[in-house]
């Protein structure tokens, strides 16, 4: 049997409460041939949960590897699941840049996820300078086992890659360097950690639109997408979903 597709929404720093009723329109919906998960900011968290009504699962964007304690603005896994999240994303690239998050810090993220329970969506993916500079694969080979901890099981853990020069701008990269990007990730996925690379989702992310999900999403090893600016209204994100 193949591997059940997730398609996962990043709000990023968007959505107020007036933004809620675009989470009842997707929990209105149907999702016949993939999960569905809605990332959303701390300050949405709780009333995400309500809204979802448990019909697409609820994830965090980031945590703090300690569970609690004193770390101003920072919000744990524990807390996250406690406000009824399942998943969390660690190490997007947005975090890698802003935050200074290394390998090493993202692999500690996931491991503060599984403590509370949570799946951990691992963020890799090159820049437009290393994508240049022939390095997408050497890139991929240090990330992985940099931010996947060697426990990682297919249960707890989703890799999305997403290349750094995709995201928000539009561009997206061509089938063939999907496909060599996912099938060399799951070669070092099945390097780190055996038998349980092959059932683990690996996501594509990057300008994923409705326009465009159809032919990346059929993609060898692409089990799913990590969509950013098109998950924030329901339409989109839903045509996104029914592609699968
Ligand atoms: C990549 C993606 C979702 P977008 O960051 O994480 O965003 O779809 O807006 O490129």
């Amino acid at each position: 049997p193949g591997i059940r597709p997730l398609i996962a929404g990043n709000w990023k720093m968007n959505g107020l409460s007036a933004d809620i009723g675009e989470l009842e329109a997707m929990a209105e919906a149907a999702f016949g041939g993939a999960d569905a998960l809605i990332c959303v900011p701390a300050t949405l968290m709780t009333r995400a949960h309500v809204a979802l009504e448990g019909k697409l699962q609820l994830g965090g964007q980031d945590c703090h590897t300690a569970a609690a304690g004193a770390h101003t603005g920072d919000v744990s896994a524990e807390m996250l699941a406690d406000a009824g999240a399942t998943h969390v994303l660690v190490g997007h690239s947005e975090r890698r840049t802003d935050h200074g998050e290394t390998d090493g810090i993202v692999a500690d993220k996931a491991e503060a996820a599984w403590r509370a329970g949570l799946t951990a969506v691992i963020c890799i993916g090159e820049t437009k300078a290393e994508r240049e500079g022939g390095k997408t694969l050497s890139v991929l080979s240090r990330q992985i086992p940099g931010s996947v901890p060697k426990e990682a099981k297919a249960k707890n853990t989703v890799i999305a890659y997403e290349p750094v020069w995709a995201i928000g701008t539009g561009l997206t990269p061509t089938v063939e360097d999907v496909a060599e990007a996912h099938a060399h990730i799951r070669k070092e996925l099945e390097t780190l950690l055996g038998e349980e690379a092959g059932k683990m989702r690996i996501l594509y992310g990057g300008s994923v639109k409705p326009g465009n999900a159809t032919e990346l999403l059929s993609i060898e090893h692409v089990d799913g997408a990590l969509v950013g600016g098109a998950s924030l209204k329901a339409v989109d994100f839903l045509a996104i979903a029914a592609a699968c």
